[in-house]
């Protein structure tokens, strides 16, 4: 079944603002999957170890007929051909960072899943991008993405340059 899926992208080594365009032109060439549109990209401080590099983030929509875990597998996948190693901190620095934020209304906790992603409701650089792609989005288990992007200061995000490089 042809479900919508909204990926978080983040990145914060390796030249952060290139990692993310890539993603998003990754994103468009998946299997089974057509990427419907992508967010304006972020930067913005480190959540987690403060000891690591801004962020740049985004979020795009998938239209896609792969499920949910393989789904997951065809991100992991990307993230390892950006050279993401698996064995490093929790939320340390990455050269590509791939999320599942919203998998059509699925709500699911597993070992390997969690829908919506935990992390959605409280992060700013998740909220607001998702909300420049579809500003009526209700989230599963949380109401309207409106009430959740009330709650979270924008302060932080500083709209990356179209022309900038790196
Ligand atoms: N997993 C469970 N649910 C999901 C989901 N919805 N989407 C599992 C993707 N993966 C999901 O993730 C660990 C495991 O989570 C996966 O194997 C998958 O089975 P990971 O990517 O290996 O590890 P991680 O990313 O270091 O941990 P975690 O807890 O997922 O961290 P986050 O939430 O991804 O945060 N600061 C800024 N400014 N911007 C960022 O993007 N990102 C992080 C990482 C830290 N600080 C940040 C940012
Ligand atoms: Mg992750």
């Amino acid at each position: 079944m042809l479900a919508r899926a909204y990926i978080g992208i983040g990145s914060n080594l390796a030249a952060p603002i290139a990692q993310v365009r890539a993603a998003i032109e990754a994103l468009g060439q998946l299997n089974q999957s057509q990427l419907i549109k992508a967010s304006p990209l972020y930067r913005n401080p480190p959540m987690g170890p403060a000891d690591q590099p801004d962020y740049v983030n985004a979020v795009a929509a998938l239209d896609t007929t792969l499920e949910p875990l393989a789904l997951l597998s065809a991100l992991q996948a990307l993230e390892a051909d950006a050279g993401r190693q698996r064995n490093g901190q929790r939320w340390g620095p990455r050269p590509l960072d791939l999320d599942i934020l919203l998998y059509a209304d699925i709500t699911m906790t597993s070992a390997q899943l969690t829908l919506p992603h935990p992390g959605l409701p409280s992060r700013a650089f998740v909220l607001y991008p998702l909300a420049d792609i579809h500003p009526e989005l209700d989230v599963p288990g949380h109401g309207p993405l409106a009430s959740l992007l009330a709650q979270v200061s924008a302060e932080d995000l500083a709209l990356v340059d179209e022309e900038a490089h790196g």
